[in-house]
């Protein structure tokens, strides 16, 4: 949702150099990218809200995500009108599709406990993770 409204944005207004921009922040952070880890882009880290890689679905929170770049708050992804959407608190499964690790924290801001996941990395986030992931980046050690 988050890539469309961007596009239409992007077509409406801007140039055809705006939208080699417009390209780059879609594939930086996509949403409900679908079910199954070959639809994690390489590159990228991606969540999904119900084990075993699938999209799942929730009132105002997206499916599944996926991003290259640092994510302090997985409920703020974007604005619908009043509403927020984001993951928080809903992802159950993740694949690091990336080359680099990345850390995923129980709390907003990079904050709480946190979950180290190597490259190539998929599986389940099983408790103290399973529904608590705030925020994502990635790290090093
Ligand atoms: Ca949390």
């Amino acid at each position: 949702m988050l890539s469309k409204a961007r596009t239409a944005i992007c077509a409406t207004f801007l140039t055809g150099l705006a939208l080699v921009a417009q390209t780059t922040s879609a594939e930086a952070l996509q949403t409900d990218i679908g079910s199954g880890t070959g639809n994690c882009p390489s590159g990228q880290m991606c969540l999904w809200a119900d084990y075993d890689f699938h999209q799942g679905q929730g009132v105002s929170k997206l499916g599944s995500l996926a991003t290259s770049t640092a994510i302090s708050d997985l409920g703020k992804i974007y604005k619908d009108g009043a509403v927020d959407w984001g993951m928080q608190d809903v992802a159950s499964s993740a694949y690091n599709n990336s080359g680099s690790r990345w850390c995923l924290y129980v709390d907003n801001g990079y904050s709480g406990t946190y979950l180290w996941v190597d490259p190539g990395w998929q599986g389940q986030l099983y408790s103290p993770f399973q529904d608590s992931i705030s925020s994502l980046k990635p790290c090093s050690g």
